[in-house]
């Protein structure tokens, strides 16, 4: 049987603004209060996903979630039309509005943690939406989440859908942006690599241990294919608020940065004890420092396997612009490793809330028969991408500030917005607003 990757890029929603909500996200923090470019940041991600394609990969896409969240703000106890809950909200809670009009739905490595069907103890494909627990603006994400893909991957001959974990924090599960997979070829088995974390002195640790031991459990893995490991708190510390920022797997390749790991010896003895097959490509700190690492989002690329077996990497533009990053890229690709295509791709908008090509998007390993049960109007193909291109152009602005999130204009035009997407997208009355 044949296996493909597929990614699932999140489409950048209308409201995509910069409030600085996720502490320990250096970018978020910095950009705070920043004008932003929804129209631009839309068009960037679709950008991205033309070039994946182009590289003759199989895309697919996440639809991005109803903001501002009325239901949450009526959850909290404002009531009245939904223009007069906007207005309530804007007036005495100006931050909780800000966090129901968050579009970090886009960064759907957050969005579930996937086991493709080779790995898993039934031979079906399973999901688990992220609880998100860590930041508020994100929390209220899972439910929607869930609901997406219940929507695209609904057969339950082919998928598997578990609930987010329970217990908040004490479970906190962020998704795919902890967790990676090393294999020979995507349609073997392969090996589960989930990282966790433990409270830097400066940043909180988003990912618990015993959340990704609970999502293995419940994607029954193979305990001798999965690998948990603890991140540096030195990574942590220095804004690698995911495990993502600084290290990325793809097929037999686990390209990182030195100080990733805890204790990077022992987890490497692991892992090639695991994944015999393993090639683990080190940036030492010496030459790319963690700094740099978070800067440039290095590591939070896309490292993928084109059709004729080359492995490309998908940077963003920040990369190339940090000369460091740039000399130690060239020189990986120079070594005629495994790694052996870049391209730099500009991504700004979500770059400037914490988000590179990485975090856009959810790996999906699907079989040839799994793809056929997934709904087709969410894998993109020319006229699709060109469709929704023209959705953004029609409906979004290129300038939000923070006090637009204060008009109720603002979220008249965003419903109407997420109403025309469901109506091409053949949806129906999905999102809460809708009921
Ligand atoms: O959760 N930023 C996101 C960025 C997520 C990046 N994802 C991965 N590394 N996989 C976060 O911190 C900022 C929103 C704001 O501040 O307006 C935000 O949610």
């Amino acid at each position: 049987m044949t296996y493909h990757e597929y990614n699932f890029d999140g489409l950048i929603g209308p409201t995509h603004n910069y409030a600085g909500l996720s502490f320990g996200n250096i970018a978020s923090a910095t950009n705070k209060g920043a004008a932003s470019n929804p129209k631009e940041a839309a068009l960037q991600g679709l950008a991205k996903m033309r070039a994946a394609m182009a590289l003759g990969l199989k895309q697919g896409f996440l639809p991005p979630q109803d903001r501002p969240h009325l239901k949450t703000l009526r959850a909290l106890g404002f009531s009245g039309s939904d223009k007069e809950i906007i207005e309530k909200a804007a007036k005495s809670e100006p931050q909780l509005l800000a966090n129901c009009y968050a579009a970090s739905s886009m960064w759907t490595a957050n969005a579930a943690t996937v086991a493709p069907s080779p790995d898993t103890g039934d031979g079906k494909a399973h999901f688990t939406p992220a609880n998100l627990a860590a930041n508020f603006h994100r929390s209220i994400e899972a439910d929607t989440t869930a609901r997406v893909l219940r929507h695209i991957f609904s057969d339950e001959k082919f998928f598997a859908q578990h609930p987010s974990l329970p217990g908040a924090m004490h479970f906190g599960d962020e998704g795919a942006a902890n967790h990676g997979r090393l294999c020979e070829s995507h349609g073997e088995k392969g090996v589960q690599l989930f990282v966790y974390g433990v409270d830097g002195d400066r940043f909180p640790a988003r990912q618990k241990k015993r959340a990704s031991e609970a999502v293995a459990r419940n994607h029954l893995l193979d305990p001798a294919k999965t690998v948990f490991v603890e991140q540096s708190k030195a990574a942590l510390d220095a804004g690698a608020f995911h495990n993502d920022v600084v290290g990325v797997a793809n097929g037999a390749v686990l390209f990182l940065h030195e100080q990733s790991f805890a204790d990077p010896k022992a987890a490497y003895a692991e892992i090639r004890d695991k994944a015999p097959f393993v090639d683990i490509i080190e940036a030492p700190a010496n030459r790319v420092s963690l700094e740099d690492c978070i800067k440039s989002y290095l590591f939070n690329s896309q490292l993928l396997t084109l059709p004729g077996g080359e492995m490309a990497l998908l940077l963003p533009k920040e990369s190339e612009e940090n000369p460091a990053v740039k000399a130690f890229v060239d020189e990986t690709l120079s070594k005629n490793n495994a790694i052996n295509r870049v391209i730099y791709k500009d991504v700004r908008e979500s770059m400037r809330n914490g988000g590179g090509p990485a975090c856009l998007r959810l790996r999906v390993v699907l079989s040839e028969a799994e793809a056929a049960a997934a709904n087709p109007h969410f894998i993109l193909d020319g006229q699709k991408i060109a469709a929704l291109e023209g959705w953004v152009r029609e409906h979004y602005r290129d300038r939000v500030t923070p006090d637009d999130l204060r008009d109720p204009a603002f979220m008249d035009e965003s419903f109407w917005a997420m109403e025309a997407l469901t109506r091409l997208l053949g949806m129906g009355a999905f999102y809460d607003f809708q009921q």
